[in-house]
């Protein structure tokens, strides 16, 4: 890919089985034009920030390079979660899937659509310790060290879960046709 952007996006969902939808979302993005497949972290399982009458959600992060500028690869993410049925109950309430672009290269955006580094990122337990597992050394823009992050953040009860089924990666390889993911 060229002008390739290593880029990280949030993946997290607390409705209609929320690990399908993570699975199905990383098959779609790894499928899609102008993005790339680098590393996927595990999936966690945790309290909901915001109202806690909802379900638990699952989160991830995917680390992939990109040739789209920032607002198209927003479009894209929005398509995608619009795809996938997107239900969004209530502000900091329960959803189908989340698609956020948490860091794009060393590049800080401020537009009105779109915060990079994500907003939230450095007190967001879901979002800090997948990064942590698949970059540990990461320095975010404007923000520090990851690892400094990450101490000041508590785990909470945000845990790893096992993905016993295969199916998915095998269906993912078939759909992204030879891409890693
Ligand atoms: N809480 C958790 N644990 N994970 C999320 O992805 C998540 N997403 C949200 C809000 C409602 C802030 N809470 C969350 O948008």
């Amino acid at each position: 890919m060229s002008d390739h952007i290593q880029v990280f996006i949030g993946l997290g969902s607390n409705l209609n089985k929320p690990v399908e939808q993570l699975k199905e979302a990383v098959a779609t993005l790894s499928a899609a034009d102008g993005l790339k497949g680098i590393k996927l972290s595990s999936f966690y399982s945790g309290k909901p920030m915001g109202p806690q009458d909802q379900p638990d959600y699952v989160n991830a992060v995917f680390q992939m390079e990109t040739s789209l500028a920032p607002s198209p690869l927003l479009s894209l993410l929005q398509k995608i979660e619009n795809g996938q049925g997107r239900i969004r109950a209530r502000r900091w309430g329960e959803r189908t899937l989340d698609l956020d672009i948490l860091l794009y290269g060393e590049q800080s955006v401020n537009l009105p659509e779109l915060t990079i580094p994500h907003i939230g990122l450095s007190k967001r337990n879901f979002v800090l310790y997948p990064l942590q597992e698949i970059s540990p050394d990461l320095v975010i823009p404007q923000l520090g060290t990851l690892a400094e992050l990450v101490a000041q953040c508590s785990l909470a009860e945000l845990r790893r879960i096992e993905i016993t089924s295969s199916r998915s990666l095998s269906e993912n390889r078939d759909r992204s046709e030879g891409k890693p993911f």
